[in-house]
């Protein structure tokens, strides 16, 4: 373990994306503000009508990974995170099992263009999936209280008669991670998101086996602990880690006060309020906050993964590529290479 953590406990400062079809919406629901990455859950619609708004808006810039890829190089960034599903499905590369995926839908794997773009760049590549999944008629709503899907979803589901099927969804969500751990190996980081409660066994995510699953096809990847908690609440719930869980815990939106001594950990942030693209969110933090932010991360032990919210056609909102250069030529004058 201490063998593949290290490019990670030495790289310090990561970017995150989130991009999906939730970026089309641009924090927009008919006209009216509805949420970000969320906002198919706050609208509470079924994936038909979701993706009847959403799809015709979601439209990747031929080669607009490049400039993810290079703008983390210019941030000073070593690793990259990426979406390739959130909640609401959407897978953003190649999945065999569904038409529900950017090559299906708009004939681009974006999955495997981002990949290429980092490596290209020796920048080492993450992914976030999300075992939570709302356009999969088999999910079970009752897994994560928090997490089930839209009333609409609901809805349409019973309307149709079609039974919850958990060992079904399970089946799929290894397919998809079997996909992405092989066709664009090697995969360096499996970002779970997330869990509630135990996760173990037949009623949750067959977490143990899913993980194993993605070692053994990419043996130095490094995974977080979300598959097993969701470790983004506070102080106490965010402290520990059992080493079976995954490699490190995430604490979402705060530095821990005293670190969390002999535990490997990374803060998620986002460079402006909300993870996903949302045209109401403008507060963007300037390069000496996310400096700041950063110094008490690496002092604290800990390392900083700071998110980027891609539009509609994959540009990066020049305020935030701003912020995030800015960042990069402090640490080009003040840190070590
Ligand atoms: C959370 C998600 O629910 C948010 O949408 C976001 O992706 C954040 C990083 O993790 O658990």
């Amino acid at each position: 373990r201490n063998r593949r953590m290290k490019w990670w406990r030495d790289a310090k400062f990561g970017m995150f994306i989130h991009y999906g079809l939730y970026s089309g919406l641009a924090g927009e629901w008919k006209g009216k503000p509805g949420g970000s990455e969320w906002i198919q859950k706050n609208v509470e619609v079924d994936t038909d009508t979701y993706a009847s708004e959403a799809l015709p808006l979601f439209k990747p810039r031929e080669g607009v990974t490049e400039e993810w890829a290079q703008l983390a190089r210019d941030a000073g960034c070593r690793y990259v995170v990426l979406t390739s599903k959130h909640h609401e499905g959407f897978g953003l590369f190649d999945s065999a099992q569904t038409d529900y995926d950017a090559k299906s839908q708009i004939d681009r794997d974006i999955v495997r263009e981002y990949a290429e773009s980092c490596r290209k760049r020796g920048l080492k590549v993450g992914l976030y999936h999300s075992v939570i999944d709302w356009h999969h008629p088999s999910y079970d709503n009752t897994i994560c209280p928090d997490l089930c899907y839209p009333a609409g979803q609901a809805e349409m589901l019973k309307k149709k008669n079609i039974p919850r099927d958990h060992a079904a969804y399970q089946k799929y969500l290894h397919a998809q991670v079997r996909e992405l751990m092989t066709s664009y190996a090697p995969i360096d980081i499996m970002w779970w998101d997330y869990s509630q409660g135990a996760m173990e066994g037949e009623k949750g995510w067959k977490a143990p086996e899913l993980m194993e699953m993605a070692r053994s096809l990419n043996p130095g990847v490094i995974m977080n602990n979300r598959l097993y908690a969701y470790s983004g609440l506070n102080q106490n719930q965010a402290g520990t880690l059992d080493l079976r869980c995954g490699d490190y815990i995430t604490p979402e939106r705060f530095i821990p006060r005293h670190g969390y001594p002999g535990v490997d950990w990374e803060t998620c942030m986002t460079v402006s309020d909300k993870w996903g693209y949302n045209r109401y969110d403008t507060n963007v933090k300037s390069p000496e906050v996310i400096i700041e932010k950063l110094v008490e991360c690496v002092t604290k032990g800990g390392n900083l993964l700071l998110n980027v919210n891609p539009k509609a056609d994959g540009t990066v909102p020049e305020k935030v590529a701003a912020a995030m250069r800015g960042v990069g030529q402090w640490l080009k004058l003040n840190a070590e290479a």
